[in-house]
Parts: C-alpha cells; structure tokens; sequence
C-alpha cells in the first residue's frame, strides 16, 4: 500500500469529492489517475473498495493548485473517476465540484481570507477559463453554515456565488459547433451548444417520454439510453469532441415545458446515469439554448423580459436557478449561479 494522501472530502453543490493539492498527487497523469481510482474504488459498480459513491455525481476529484496567472488565485483541474470503468477523465469541467474549490484553497492556505467575504479567481485547466466565486468568511475564516438553500441537498448552508463569462465554446471552440443552430442527427432534431458544457438539446418528446419523469424511471429506461448514446456517439466528431466512446461529454438534455412555474424542465443524462438535478455549466448552456429563438429549448420555455433574466430549470429534484446577462443581441455574456459547500472530512486517504 502507498503513502496515504491528504485531502479534504467536500461536497461542491449537488456533488461530492475528494479535493487535492497538485503537489500531494503524482504529477504523471497516468500514476495519478491509478490512485484515484483506488481511492474511489473504481472500477466497480458499488465502488465498495473505495470512497466513491456509487454514482457519477459522488465519484469527482479536485486538482488545486496556487496560480501564477495574473490576476488568478488558484488553478482548478476537475477529473471524474467513472464508476464501473477505468477511466479518470479530464475531458470535462464541473461547475458543483467547482463550489468547493474557493473554500478548500482558503482552508489550504492558497487564499488569504477577508473578514466578510473573500472573492477567489479560479482558472478552470478542463477549458482555459475563468471563474470567480465569493466565499462566506467572516471573521477570516470559511463558514459553512447559513441559510442558503439549494434544491437536491437537504437543509441550508453558507451561499457561494459563481459568475462566469467567456464560457462559449469551452470544449467544442465555439458555442454553436457546427455553426448550426439546429442539426439532424441520428434521425433527431437537435442543438449541440457548449457555453461551459458540451451539450445536446433534444425535446424529450422528440425521444418518446413528456421530461417530466423521476431520475430512477428514466434510468431504468434501456430503451432510451440506446437512442441517446447513438446520437451522442454521432454527435461527438460534429461538436470537435472526436470519439466521445470514453468521455463524459457531451451531455443529453432532453426539454420539456415547465411544469412547476419555472422557465422549462430537462432530464440530462451525464451521459449514461440521469442526473438527480442538473450540472452548473449544463444549466448555463441550456439556459442558452433557450435564449436561441428556433432552438428546441426555446420552442418549450417560457423567459422573463429584460437583459438580466433568472431563467428557471426544473429538474428532478427541484429547480436550478441561472442568472445571465444578456447584450443587445440577445447573447448570453454573464452566467451567475448560487451553490453551497460543505466541508465534510480532513484527513490522508488510502489508495
Ligand atoms: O455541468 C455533472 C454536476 C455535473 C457537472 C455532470 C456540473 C456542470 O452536477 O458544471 O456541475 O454533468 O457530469 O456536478
């Protein structure tokens, strides 16, 4: 057995995982991710060797480091350690797992806190951009408690707001890859969109079900992972993803009309499990999508008027409420987005 590791375990909004500094991981990407997926107990559909959860949403690492660019207090690189495959993947960013990040590099002493709230500028190294996050700390030290409260996670916390800009075509090089609004794929009327997450947006009509279902019916659904892989695995080389066999992305965004009073519902799948709520850059390019007249997230939502819109995604675990700015245009240029994090353990994990 290897030395044991130090970290924190967090959970980073709606997702859980194990942040690490740079230096305490093997700096050969190939020996790092072999401990990691000791650590997580991957592969292995329980993932009982290990501190995984059993789920894509709690099997997620942090990789921090001080930066050196200007204007820039830490370096963030997300991987996600698949469940029931070796696989440790950097070819997507997490935008949950990125709520702990300003409260870990304080806790590590990479950020000097303020005595109220202390901003920390992330690099995020999965797309070379940037994003800021305000991080509770009165007194100079983080809090974790408060009243903020965010659906898919029981009780309150301390709030942590995210604002990102320049997130379009963080993966794919542009927001619209194909520079189509809307492509054929597979059969299936779809936007692929990237504003901070490779997706695709299908009206889930358009696959047979309303959108509206629990996560637990539509994962049990075969039927519809199979068509939503052949689209997905044929989109891939259109979005600049190449062959998406292996990878995390894109992600399928099936929407509906609202139906609980917000701006429109999706089920996405990450890409094979539905996820229990929706991933904060995946809410950032649907929210997008819904802003593109003729889009199918547009042909279901219902928006706000005005150039600062909270635009609502239902999911099914509540809703996720986005913030974006938008210019004469119409274009997104600022994505605002509240989470919470928890500090749940500080120790040395064994891999
Ligand atoms: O889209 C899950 C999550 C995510 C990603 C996933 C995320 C994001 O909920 O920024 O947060 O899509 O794999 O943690």
């Amino acid at each position: 057995m290897s030395d044991p590791v130090p970290c924190l375990w967090m959970r980073g909004g709606t997702s859980k995982g194990g942040y690490f500094l740079a230096a305490d991981l093997p700096a050969d990407p190939a020996a790092r991710d072999a401990l990691l997926l000791r650590v997580m107990g991957s592969p292995d559909p329980r993932q009982i060797d290990g501190m995984g959860g059993a789920d894509p949403l709690t099997s997620k690492v942090a990789v921090v480091r001080r930066s050196d660019r200007p204007g820039i207090d830490v370096d963030y690189l997300f991987l996600q350690v698949f469940v029931d495959q070796a696989i440790v993947s950097d070819g997507q960013n997490c935008g949950n797992i990125l709520a702990g990040v300003g409260p870990f590099a304080i806790e590590r002493g990479l950020v000097s806190a303020n005595a109220g709230v202390t901003p920390v500028a992330i690099f995020m190294e999965n797309t070379g951009q940037v994003a800021v996050a305000q991080v509770q700390t009165p007194g100079g030290r983080v809090t974790y408690s408060g009243d903020a409260a965010i659906d898919g996670v029981p009780g309150t916390a301390a709030p942590i707001a995210l604002m990102f800009r320049d997130t379009a075509g963080s993966t794919c090089g542009a927001l619209l890859p194909t520079g189509n609004l809307v492509d054929q794929v597979a059969g299936t009327k779809v936007t692929l969109i990237d504003n901070g997450m490779p997706c695709i947006i299908i009206l889930a009509e358009d696959m047979g079900i309303t959108g509206h279902e629990s996560r637990e019916t539509l994962d049990t659904d075969t039927g519809l992972k199979t068509r939503l892989e052949a689209i997905r695995l044929a989109a891939g080389p259109l979005m600049n993803l190449g062959d998406v066999t292996d990878k995390s992305v894109p992600k399928m965004m099936l929407v509906a009309p609202p139906a609980a009073g917000g701006s429109l519902a999706v089920r996405s799948f990450i890409p094979h499990r539905c996820h229990a709520g929706i991933g904060v850059l995946g809410a950032v390019s649907v929210a997008t999508a819904a802003l593109l007249p003729g889009s199918p997230a547009a042909a279901v939502a219902n928006l706000p008027p005005g150039s600062i819109k909270t635009i609502v995604i239902e999911h099914p675990t509540g809703v996720t409420e986005c913030v974006v700015t938008v210019d004469d245009a119409g274009q997104v240029v600022e994505a605002g987005m509240l989470r919470t994090a928890r500090l749940l353990m500080d120790g040395k994990v064994f891999a």
